[in-house]
C-alpha cells in the first residue's frame, strides 16, 4: 500500500473539544435519567476493589469498572458512527447498543483466543484491544473503520470490520452466518496442528470464539456448521468452539419466535448449552467463563446464548418505529445493558449515579472527540491502493522453492508416491511407464505430502474409498487419518474446514466431488476464502487448493451434475486461481504451482480436473498412448515447473491458433489433425489457467497466425470463451476471431449430451470457415 494514504493514527489530546453539534439524544437522554434514578446498596464499608461485584461472582469489582468504560465506549462509537454519517464523513451504522454484554465474553476469555466476531460485537472488541499488551485503544480502530480510513489497522479503508492480528480477531464478511463453518475449520485444525506436531499462531490450548446473531442461527450456513460441530463432537473429536448467539430476538424487522434459539441449541448433541442475560454483566461473565472453561479443559463445543436486546434500530437508516410497537422499543431500554452494569455498580457502592453520569459524559467527550479528529483521515484512493491485497504474488519465489525442493531431492525418487504403492519385489520402486491424469495427480498428491507436513486432504470419500474417481487411492494408508480424511456431506463444511486450515497454518486441498455441487457452497469460496486477504491487508491468509473434478463428456455416465461445464460463477472472482490441467504431465506440475503458492503467496486454488481425462490413455487411435505422460520425480520438478498464468503450445501451424483447455484440448488436438489432412495449419494454445488468463502467450499465439479460433466447451453464454476473445478486442488484436463453444443447456443424460457440447466436428468446421472463409 502507498504510504501517502496511510496517515498516522489519530490520538485525541484531552483537550479535544466536542463536536458541538452532538448533543444527547432522546434515548441517551432517557438513560441518564434512569441512571440517576438507580439506589444505592446499603451503606457499609467502602468496597475494594477486588471485591466481587455481587455475592457469588468472579467478576471484580474492579474488572466490572472496566468492562463498564469499554461498554459505554462501545455505545459512544455507535453514536459517532451517526454523527460521522450525518456529516459525509462516515459510511456504516450498523452498531452494537443493546449487546455490550459482550464486553464480559471478552472478559472471559483469552487474548490469545482467536476471534470472529458479529457485527454487534464492539464491546468485546474494545475489551480485546484493552487486554493487548501494550494495552490498544479499539475505539480509535473502530472510528477509523467507520470512516473508510486508510490507516485502519485490519482492512485499511476496505470495509468496516472487526479485526486486528494481535487482538488475534479474524474479520468477517457482512454475509451473516459465513463465517461459522470457519470458525469450525479453525477449532478442528488447532487441534489436528497439534495431533500433527505443528505450530499454529495460537497457544495450544486456545479456544475458537465466534459470535453471530439469532435471525443467523436460521441460516444454512449456520445449521451446516453447527451440525458439523456436532458430527465432529459426536465422535470423539476435539473442537474447541465457543459459538455466541448474540439473541437480541430480531433479524432487521422479523421477530425470532420467543423460545426458538432455546429449543434449536439446547438440543444439539454434544454442544453443551450455555445461556446468559446480557443485561447483567455478572452473570454474562460467569457464564461464559464457566462455557470456556468446559470447552478449553474438554476441547469441545459449547453453544452461549446470550440475550440482548437492540437499540436504536438495525441500522443508522432503520427506522425501528414501521415495525416494532413504542411499547416493544420502550421495553428494550429497560433492559439497557449499561443500566445494568450502572445498576451493579451503583448496587455495590463502586460508584454513585452522579459517577455513571460523569463516566458517560467523558466517554462521549472523548469519543466523540476522537471522531471528530478521524472525519478527515486519508481514504484509499486509487485502483491499485484498493487492490493491492486482493491476491499479492511472488512468482520467483515459487519457482525458486521448487528449485530448491529439487536440489535436495534423490535422482529418479518419488519419497511420497512410492508410500502409497506396495510394488512387488521383483520391480523398481518407481515404475517408469508413463501416467493418466489421475495417476499424475495422485502421484503430486502423494510427493507433495511427504514434503510438507501440514498438507491435509480431505472430503467426501477421498480416504477409504480414495475418491470416487481414484485419484486420491493410497494416501490415507500412506499419511494416515490424521491428514487424509473422510468429511461429512456438506460441501459448505469441507471448504469451511479448508478456511480454518489454513488460517492456521496447514495446507488443505479439500476436494468437491462435483463442480455442480460446488456452487451449493460457492459463497465460502467467493464470500469467504477470496476476500480475506482484501479485508485483512493479506494479514491474514487461507491458502488453499481445492480439487474440484468437473467439465462434460464421460462416457456412459451423463447427465449434468456430473458433467457441469459452468465457470462463470468461480471466473470473476478477483484474485481467485482457476487451474484447468488437460494433460498428466500438465496436472503434475500445476497441482505443485498451486500448493506453492498457497503456502507462500497464501494462494486461493481451483484445481479443476476434467473428468473425462482422468483415465485417458490414447489421443488418435486406441492404444496409442497419446494422452499419457512421464510423472516427473521430485529432481526434475525445477525443470518442469509451469509458472501461473502460463499457457502451453502444440504444434506450430500457421493457418490457426486454437484457443482451448481442458476436453477442448483433445478435441482439438485431434480436429487439427483431420485439418491438416486438408492443408489447414493449426497450433493450439492450451491456456491451462482460466483465471488469471494466460494474458501474454494468448497475445503472442494470436499474433503468430492472425487467427484465432476459440474452442470452450463452457457455454457459449459466461463461458470462457467470452473472456478471451474480450481480452484479443481488449488488446487491439486485429486478425479474425470466431468461437465455438458448448450449447446454453444444461446437459441431458446419454447420447442427447453430444447435441449440446462442443464437438470435433465443430471445431472443424469452425476452422475451416475462418482458413478459407
Ligand atoms: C446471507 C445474508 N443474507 C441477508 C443479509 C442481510 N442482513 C444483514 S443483517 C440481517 C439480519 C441479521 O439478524 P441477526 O442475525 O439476528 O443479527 P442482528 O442484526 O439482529 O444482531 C440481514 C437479513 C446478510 N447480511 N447476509
Ligand atoms: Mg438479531
Amino acid at each position: 500500500m502507498s504510504a501517502a494514504a496511510v496517515g498516522p493514527e489519530p490520538r485525541a489530546p484531552a483537550s479535544d473539544p466536542v463536536p458541538e453539534d452532538a448533543g444527547p439524544d432522546i434515548a441517551e437522554q432517557r438513560l441518564v435519567r434512569a441512571i440517576r434514578e438507580l439506589r444505592a446498596g446499603e451503606p457499609g464499608v467502602q468496597p475494594a476493589a477486588y471485591d466481587a461485584i455481587r455475592p457469588g461472582s468472579g467478576l471484580s469489582i474492579a474488572r466490572t469498572l472496566e468492562l463498564f468504560d469499554a461498554q459505554i465506549a462501545s455505545r459512544q462509537l455507535d453514536l459517532a458512527a451517526k454523527w460521522l454519517r450525518a456529516r459525509g464523513a462516515g459510511y456504516y451504522t450498523i452498531g452494537s447498543a443493546g449487546h455490550e454484554g459482550n464486553a464480559a465474553v471478552a472478559a472471559a476469555l483469552r487474548l490469545s483466543d482467536p476471534a470472529l466476531l458479529h457485527y454487534r460485537s464492539g464491546a468485546f472488541y474494545l475489551v480485546r484491544a484493552a487486554q493487548a499488551s501494550p494495552r490498544r485503544d479499539g475505539v480509535v480502530d473502530v472510528l477509523l473503520g467507520l470512516v473508510a480510513a486508510a490507516a485502519e489497522p485490519i482492512a485499511g479503508g476496505r470495509h468496516k470490520v472487526f479485526g486486528h492480528p494481535e487482538l488475534h480477531v479474524i474479520p468477517q464478511t457482512s454475509t451473516i452466518a459465513s463465517h461459522l463453518p470457519r470458525a469450525v475449520g479453525l477449532a478442528f485444525s488447532v487441534e489436528r496442528a497439534a495431533k500433527l506436531g505443528l505450530d499454529t499462531p495460537w497457544p495450544r490450548d486456545c479456544l475458537v470464539v465466534a459470535s453471530f446473531g439469532d435471525a443467523s442461527v436460521n441460516h444454512s450456513t449456520a445449521a451446516g456448521a453447527l451440525n458439523t460441530a456436532s458430527w465432529c463432537a459426536y465422535q470423539g473429536l476435539p473442537l474447541p468452539l465457543l459459538l455466541v448467539c448474540e439473541d437480541n430476538g430480531i433479524g432487521i424487522s422479523v421477530r425470532t419466535p420467543a423460545g426458538w434459539i432455546e429449543s434449536v441449541s439446547a438440543s444439539r448433541p454434544r454442544i453443551k448449552y450455555f445461556s446468559a442475560d446480557g443485561a447483567d454483566l455478572a452473570q454474562t461473565y460467569d457464564v461464559a467463563a464457566a462455557a470456556a472453561d468446559w470447552v478449553r479443559e474438554r476441547r469441545a463445543p459449547a453453544f452461549l446464548h446470550v440475550r440482548t436486546v437492540r437499540l436504536g434500530g438495525h441500522a443508522g437508516t432503520d427506522v425501528e418505529s414501521a415495525y416494532r410497537t413504542p411499547a416493544e422499543i420502550a421495553a428494550d431500554t429497560s433492559r439497557d445493558p449499561l443500566l445494568g452494569t450502572a445498576r451493579l455498580l451503583v448496587a455495590a457502592g463502586a460508584l454513585t449515579p452522579a459517577d455513571v453520569v460523569d463516566r458517560y459524559e467523558a466517554a462521549r467527550a472523548r469519543v466523540l472527540a476522537l471522531a471528530a479528529r478521524v472525519a478527515g483521515a486519508p481514504r484509499l484512493v486509487t485502483a491499485e491502493q484498493v487492490m493491492a491485497p486482493i491476491a499479492p504474488r511472488r512468482p520467483a519465489i515459487v519457482a525458486a522453492n521448487l528449485a530448491a525442493r529439487s536440489r535436495q531431492a534423490l535422482p529418479g525418487q518419488s519419497r511420497g508416491w512410492q508410500r502409497t504403492q506396495r510394488p512387488p519385489a521383483a520391480e523398481p520402486a518407481e515404475a517408469p511407464e508413463p501416467v493418466t491424469l489421475a495417476q499424475a495427480i495422485n502421484r503430486s498428491l502423494a510427493d507433495e505430502m511427504a514434503d510438507r507436513p501440514g498438507m491435509l486432504v480431505f472430503g467426501e470419500d477421498v480416504a477409504r474409498k480414495g475418491g470416487v474417481y481414484g485419484v486420491t487411492r493410497g494416501l490415507l494408508r500412506a499419511f494416515g487419518p490424521g491428514r487424509v480424511f473422510d468429511s461429512p456431506l456438506d460441501e459448505q463444511s469441507i471448504l469451511g474446514m479448508a478456511l480454518g486450515a489454513g488460517l492456521a497454518g496447514l495446507v488443505p486441498v479439500p476436494e468437491i466431488q462435483y463442480l455442480a455441487y460446488l456452487h451449493n457452497a460457492a459463497d465460502q469460496i467467493r464470500g469467504e476464502a477470496a476476500t480475506l486477504s482484501f479485508f485483512s491487508r493479506a494479514q491474514y491468509r487461507n491458502p488453499l487448493v481445492v480439487r474440484v473434478p468437473g467439465l462434460a463428456y464421460q462416457q456412459g455416465f451423463g447427465g449434468h451434475f456430473h458433467n457441469d461445464n459452468g465457470l462463470a460463477a468461480l471466473r470473476d472472482i478477483p484474485g481467485l486461481v482457476v487451474a484447468c490441467p488437460a494433460r498428466p504431465d500438465d496436472a503434475a506440475a500445476m497441482m505443485r504451482t498451486c500448493l506453492a503458492t498457497a503456502e507462500l503467496d497464501g494462494s486461493v486454488c481451483v484445481f479443476l480436473e476434467p473428468i473425462a481425462l482422468y483415465h485417458e490413455r490414447d489421443l488418435y487411435e486406441p492404444g496409442d498412448g497419446g494422452w499419457l505422460a512421464r510423472y516427473e520425480p521430485p529432481d526434475r520438478w525445477a525443470a518442469a515447473h509451469v509458472p501461473l498464468g502460463r499457457a502451453r503450445l502444440y504444434g506450430g501451424g500457421q493457418d490457426l491458433t486454437i484457443m482451448t483447455f481442458g476436453n477442448g484440448v483433445r478435441l482439438s488436438l485431434r480436429a487439427a489433425r483431420t485439418l491438416a489432412a486438408d492443408g489447414i495449419y493449426c497450433r493450439i494454445l492450451d491456456l491451462r489457467w482460466l483465471a488469471p488468463l494466460p494474458y501474454e502467450d494468448l497475445l503472442r499465439a494470436a499474433a503468430a497466425t492472425g487467427r484465432v479460433l476459440v474452442a470452450d466447451e463452457t457455454r457459449r453464454t459466461g463461458g470462457v470463451s467470452e473472456s478471451v476473445v474480450t481480452t484479443l478486442v481488449d488488446a487491439g488484436f486485429t486478425g479474425r476471431i470466431a468461437r465455438v463453444a458448448s450449447h446454453d443447456s444444461f446437459l441431458p443424460l446419454g447420447d442427447a449430451t453430444a447435441a449440446v457440447l462442443l464437438s470435433e466436428g465443430a471445431i472443424e468446421d469452425a476452422a475451416r470457415d475462418i482458413v478459407r472463409g
